[in-house]
């Protein structure tokens, strides 16, 4: 047996299935999943000494890659002065401040510590905000683990075919109506049906939970154009496109002002961060400021914040990084033959196993993932370790080389025909 074979039947008998998230067990891909030993800028080894190029990137905060020593550094900064304080620091006001510059329509930000406490702390604001129950989200999207907001959820939930996830009350699958993706008509109908109600609309301004899917052209600004419309929220769950797809997210590439957005991952540079944010109106009904609560013992903190921060301040000082990832994930993407459906935006992508466009959960559905299943495994067996899901995309850093891009390329056209 293998370290990694043993450490994950061991592994097995006191974690639910052997992960701390679903995703990490290859349940849809199979195999045993590697135990990670150790990263280095674009690469990861595990238990066994095997070496991985490394395509998911802790599912996206890697944006710089493993072990980046401007992170580092600023690590070891924070731990000689402590670990945590449970209260305010300099260094959480940086980091605030850096995400406003960064994100205009963010004109006051509350740090939390994952994705999912931000768009759970989202949605709250939304609905005492408007006074309104009914939250919009769309099919194949995840934005966490939220109880309301698991309906017809990507990621996991999708990659386990798991129908409804047991333990949420219909009362609150009742407050969210998940309509197709990238359907304007949907929009519009649910908005004249129950428009008084609808507190906001929740999107991934690029799906990448379904796999990576992009807006059709006019999409969010239809959505933007609608929810102002009939006086609901619209909320961008950046956690995986923020600082991402453009420094400025989604929002920066597409041109549109949503009212909230959320946050996590890249700023936390590879620490646990989240963070939601918006017009300053909105966010000023959060507690202690306003009668709306949200709260986090480990909200801020400080060896967290000092990662993300310098995450920030590097992208800030670097803005070519941008350019040099949309070249390699536009090389890696070339690598695909006919018959494999490619999605890209900037340096997310996804390769699926369908001939036809994958524009939502229904055409995304469609893919083979038996076939991803047996290209998963042949590109882990050479050195590649994408994600290991066909509801998932696939991220390049900044350390991502060109004989790592030859590398994935020559092992893709041999794994694209298992
Ligand atoms: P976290 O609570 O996992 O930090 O963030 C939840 C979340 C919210 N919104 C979007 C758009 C997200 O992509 C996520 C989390 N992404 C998944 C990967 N697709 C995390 C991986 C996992 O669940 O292990």
């Amino acid at each position: 047996m293998t370290k990694s074979e043993t450490l994950f039947r061991r592994a097995q008998e006191i974690i639910p299935g052997g992960v701390n998230s679903p995703v990490r067990a290859f349940r849809s891909v199979g195999g045993t999943p590697p135990f990670i030993a150790r990263g280095e800028g674009s690469h990861i080894f595990d238990a066994d000494g095997r070496e991985y190029i490394d395509y998911v990137c802790s599912w996206g905060p890697l944006l710089l890659g493993h072990r980046h020593p401007e992170i580092l550094a600023a690590l070891e900064r924070a731990l000689a002065i402590g670990t945590s304080f449970g209260a305010p620091t300099e260094q959480e006001v940086a980091l605030a401040e850096a995400i406003c510059r960064a994100v205009p329509s963010i004109e006051m930000v509350r740090l939390v510590n994952s994705g999912t406490e931000a768009t759970m702390s989202a949605i709250r604001l939304a609905r005492g905000f408007t006074g309104r129950d009914l939250i919009v989200k769309f099919e194949g999207c995840y934005h966490g683990h939220v109880d309301s907001l698991l309906v017809k959820a990507g990621s996991g939930v999708a990659t386990l075919c798991i129908p409804e996830t047991q333990g949420v009350p219909k009362a609150f699958c009742d407050t969210t109506l998940a309509l197709p993706y990238n359907s304007v008509e949907a929009v519009e109908q649910a908005f004249r049906a129950r428009g008084n109600e609808i507190a906001a609309v929740i999107v991934e301004p690029v799906a990448g939970n379904m796999g990576c899917v992009p807006p059709r052209a006019g999409y969010l600004e239809a959505l933007r154009e609608i929810t102002a419309r009939h006086g609901a929220l619209l909320i961008f769950d950046e956690v995986m496109t923020g600082f991402r797809v453009a420094f400025g997210g989604a929002q920066e590439r597409f041109g549109i002002r949503p009212d909230l957005t959320t946050l996590g991952k890249i700023i936390g540079g590879g620490l646990p961060v989240g963070a939601y944010g918006g017009r300053r109106e909105i966010m000023s009904r959060i507690a202690p400021a306003g009668p709306i609560y949200q709260a986090g013992t480990l909200s801020g903190n400080p060896l967290a914040v000092a990662a993300g921060l310098a995450m920030l301040r590097h992208l800030e000082a670097h803005p070519e990084v941008y350019q040099q990832l949309e070249t390699r994930a536009a090389e890696l993407c070339a690598a695909a033959p006919p018959g494999v459906t490619v999605n890209r935006v900037g340096s997310m992508f996804t390769f699926f196993f369908t001939d036809g466009p994958v524009t939502d959960y229904e055409s995304a559905k469609r893919s083979d993932t038996a076939r991803f299943g047996r290209f998963f495994r042949a590109m882990l067996e050479r050195g590649v370790y994408l994600a290991p899901s066909q509801f998932e995309a696939a991220f390049v850093s900044a350390a991502h080389t060109e004989e790592d891009v030859r590398k994935t390329t020559a092992a893709a056209k041999e794994a694209f025909r298992v």
